[in-house]
Parts: structure tokens; sequence; C-alpha cells
């Protein structure tokens, strides 16, 4: 018994090395820079939170009548989105970034970049 539990360990820490071992090449492969997308819509953004890695591209659209921002204090700043079009913002800087609409105080969303 003693044996077949040393040789599971054996094998399970072997297994793991192998997959710690393949993860960076595997990780540059399967994750290029993505675009994600934020729909403004009815006051609100959709998602409310998104998480995209250093170098993804996010596009906020407006989907509302009328124009909204997308502004994270000392972060980034879209300005006024007129109605019905976008903006789009490479994230960069790791951490949570919360923001919110310049002109409607109740429109609130984060960006997290990990
Ligand atoms: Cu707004």
């Amino acid at each position: 018994m003693r044996i077949a539990t040393g040789a599971l360990a054996v094998g399970a820490s072997w297994a793991l090395g192998v997959a710690l071992a393949a993860a960076p090449g595997t990780a540059v492969a399967a994750d290029p820079a993505r675009t994600h997308e934020v729909v403004i819509q009815g006051m609100l953004y959709v998602p409310e939170t998104l998480t995209v890695r250093p170098g993804d591209v996010v596009v906020w659209i407006n989907k509302d009548p009328f124009p909204h921002t997308v502004t994270a204090s000392g972060a980034f700043d879209s300005g006024p989105i007129a109605a019905g079009k976008s903006w789009r913002f490479t994230a960069r800087r790791a951490g949570a970034h919360p923001y919110l609409c310049a002109l409607h105080s109740t429109m609130k969303g984060t960006l997290r970049v990990e």
C-alpha cells in the first residue's frame, strides 16, 4: 500500500512538472491579443466588469440614443461617445480600473487587466 501511494505521488508530481513546463509556450500560442466588447445600453455597461489581458483591445459600443463616456480617472477617458458610435482602448496597465460615465454618475463599470 505504501509503495502504491508513493508511486502515485511520483506520478502526480511528474504530471505537474510537465504541465508547468508546458504552460508558458501554451499561453503564447493560445492567447494572442483579443478584442472585447462592452455594450452601453439602457444607461448600463454590459458586462459591468470585464477582465482582459495586457495588450487586449476593449471596444465600448454606445447603443443608447444619447452620448456617454468611459472615464477612469488617471487611466483612460473616452470623452463623449455619440449615439451609435464606439470607442476602442488597448489595455496596458495591470490592475482593476473602475470607470464611470462623466455625463451620468449612476453608470459604473470596472475594467480588470491581469
Ligand atoms: Cu452616460
